[in-house]
């Protein structure tokens, strides 16, 4: 689909959008809960790496006895992490499967029981009823449905909540470790990988059960390069904050990033978190300096730069030192950069976002991108 078309379908989609006829009106991420096997250290990461403050803590000292969780945030950005001492435990087992992961991705909703049941009327596989929980700070109602892989949806209504996270939950009020953000803002968008032909059957899921639509398809042509290839539709929610990309392997000459994904994850699931921030500048710098790794496009990318996006603001050089890319729509740019895997597994990695007034993805990127990739899995000898 052509650039222009994609703008166009953007506005088409959400101009009638009312929410008062929306089955499932979101009002956002609420938060993504990893599965870890070490919280404590990975916590330390996101602290120091990513500059996200510890907020809420639950574990032995707060009297949960069978698991530890941290729960980081920087502006609108929640993400938890989770371990279990029990070998036996359900979280015990998602890591000896996936090793770390996303679990979990929280939609923020006004009406937890009424999400669960109109999602489930559709369609939608229970993971758990409507539970309340509540503290001296008020109360909170979850639920939660499946979908791909072993993720589920929790839906969460946070009415007059005002403690740190949710019930159960402590503050913390004097973080040991001191983070510094790095302007990281809000999730725009999480990405999923299914398996062979799959893509299709979650696409509808997401239309049907959830209510999202079709925004973008990028088919294995739009997202091939010599050697490999992969598929993907993007589904967005009534009022467009909520996107959720679906990728799925294609037949390529060399095994696809998505078929590298699903071998070391054993399934599907989520492959990455696009965060976005206001000063992209700032915050790869920032990200460098702390040690986080990204993928590196060659400087040949940057010698037809501006032919292909024209003028943009920021300083080229920099742009060019930090090996941040960018692509142009019919509304503006993006600027956008992505990190190794954070994992030993080559499964979970960030995306940095910067919109200007850009609301595609980085088609333009796609090629540079995915050659990047490849050099990556050719090191790990997964080529
Ligand atoms: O989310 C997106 O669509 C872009 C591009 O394996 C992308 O970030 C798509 C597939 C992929 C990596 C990046
Ligand atoms: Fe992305």
């Amino acid at each position: 689909m052509a650039t222009a078309e994609v703008v166009n379908k953007l506005k088409e989609l959400h101009k009638d959008h009312n929410p008062s006829n929306d089955f499932l009106p979101l009002l956002g991420t609420d938060h993504v809960e990893f599965y870890v096997g070490n919280a404590k250290q990975a916590a330390y990461f996101y602290q120091i790496a990513f500059g996200y403050k510890l907020v809420a803590y639950a574990g032995p000292e707060t009297g949960v006895r069978d698991r530890a969780s941290y729960v980081l945030q920087q502006e609108k950005i929640r993400l938890v992490l989770t371990t279990s001492f029990d070998p036996n435990s359900y979280i015990s087992e998602h890591v000896r499967v996936h090793g770390d992961g996303v679990k979990v991705l929280a939609l923020w909703v006004d009406d937890a029981e009424k999400s669960f049941q109109e999602t489930v009327k559709r369609g939608a596989e229970p993971e758990f009823e409507t539970k309340t929980l509540t503290d001296e700070f008020g109360e909170v109602k979850m639920s939660a449905i499946k979908t791909y892989g072993e993720t589920i949806h929790t839906f969460v209504e946070r009415k007059n909540y005002n403690g740190a996270f949710l019930p159960g939950f402590v503050a913390v009020q004097n973080p040991s470790v001191k983070s510094t953000p790095v302007g990281l803002k809000y999730i725009d968008h999480c990405v999923g990988n299914v398996g062979w032909g799959e893509m299709n059957k979650w696409v509808n899921f997401y239309e049907e059960v959830l209510g999202f639509k079709l925004l973008i398809t990028f088919d294995d042509h739009d997202i091939s390069t010599e050697y490999t290839s992969l598929m993907s539709k993007v589904v967005s929610n009534g009022s467009g904050f909520v996107k959720f990309p679906i990728n799925e392997p294609a037949e390529g000459k060399k095994k696809s990033q998505i078929e590298e994904y699903i071998d070391y994850y054993h399934g599907a699931g989520v492959q990455h978190l696009a965060l976005a921030t206001d000063d992209i500048i700032h915050t790869v710098t920032e990200l460098r300096n702390r040690g986080v790794e990204f993928l590196v496009v060659p400087d040949t990318y940057y010698d037809s730069l501006f032919e292909r996006v024209g003028h943009i603001d920021e300083d080229i050089q920099a742009i060019k030192n930090l090996n941040i890319l960018v692509d142009r729509d019919e509304e503006g740019y993006l600027l956008q950069i992505f990190t190794k895997p954070v994992e030993d597994r080559p499964t979970v990695f960030y995306e940095i976002i910067q919109r200007k007034g850009a609301t595609s993805f980085g088609k333009g990127n796609f090629k540079a991108l995915f050659e990047a990739i490849e050099l990556e899995q050719g090191k790990r000898g997964n080529l």
